[in-house]
């Protein structure tokens, strides 16, 4: 059978639109393929919801492929070992307390177990902008990261969800974006982003679980954007509290909390 270039495009185009269109109305978008989101986004698919992720870059994984300083190795302590070991991603004990693992498959494994469960990860797309109603956040603003990059003049899509995650890292750009557009108090001491503070991996770890709720109606916060919303300190390349975080905001929209 000799292949034809027009039924590959053609199915591209058809199972793309499939894809995409089952997911313009979603129970929860999270934005960020980062360790966090993809976590959340195992739990709450394996859990029956309908949930897609939207990642800025062409792969997902954000910051867990470089390890520390591209050394790609990552540290998790022993509640960071039980997470990957739910995916099945081998950890070696390096001193009591801590474990480390090849960021490659951590990452790599977390991204398959995510989608094989059902989540629905879209890369290449940027969400810049949120819709609100009644002092609720009820979807997302989307455009391909391209178009941003290139700062082409073109008009973005729109998302809706029940529950919307920023999990995009350091700099809580759906929370920003709030904050610049919209007269939503978060849930903070000032009701703005406190912001992130200096390295301090102990107080980090144990407050991205902590920071990990609801910062206001329609919008939770996991990972370091959790950290980051809060004032609490950066960690660094130990990752059990992204892994952990990823799983107590899917816990958290399941109880509806
Ligand atoms: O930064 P990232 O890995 O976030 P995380 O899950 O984990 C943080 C750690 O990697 C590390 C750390 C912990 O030890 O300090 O930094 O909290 O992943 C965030 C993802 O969000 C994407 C970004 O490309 C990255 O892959 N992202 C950020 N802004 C947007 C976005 C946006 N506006 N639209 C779509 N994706």
């Amino acid at each position: 059978m000799s292949l034809s270039e027009i039924t590959i495009t053609k199915a591209i185009i058809e199972r793309f639109f499939r894809k995409f269109i089952e997911c313009i109305d979603v129970d929860t978008a999270i934005v960020g393929a980062g360790p966090a989101g993809m976590v959340a986004s195992y739990f709450l698919a394996k859990a029956g919801r309908k949930v897609a992720i939207f990642e800025r870059k062409l792969s997902a994984g954000g910051g867990m492929w470089g390890g520390g300083m591209m050394f790609n190795e990552i540290v998790v302590q022993e509640e960071g070992k039980e997470i990957l070991a739910l995916f099945d991603i081998a950890t070696q004990e390096y001193e009591p307390g801590y474990y480390t693992a090849d960021s490659i498959e951590a990452t790599s494994t977390i991204c398959s177990f995510a989608t094989k469960a059902g989540a629905r990860i879209f890369n290449c797309m940027s969400v810049e902008d949120v819709m609100i109603r009644e002092g609720r956040v009820i979807g997302l603003v989307i455009t391909w990261s391209p178009v941003q990059m290139t700062g082409l003049h073109v008009d973005p899509l729109t998302v809706t969800a029940k529950n919307i995650v920023d999990a995009t890292g350091h700099d809580t750009e759906v929370l920003s974006v709030i904050a610049r557009k919209a007269d939503i108090k978060l849930y903070t001491e000032t009701g703005k982003i406190l912001g992130e503070r200096s390295m301090w991996a102990d107080k980090a770890e144990c407050l991205t679980l902590e920071n990990t709720k609801k910062i206001c109606p329609g919008v939770y916060v996991a990972g370091m954007s959790a950290n980051a919303a809060f004032g609490g300190p950066r960690m660094g390349p130990i990752f059990g509290g992204m892994l952990l975080s990823g799983k107590r905001v899917a816990e958290l929209i399941l109880d509806g909390g």
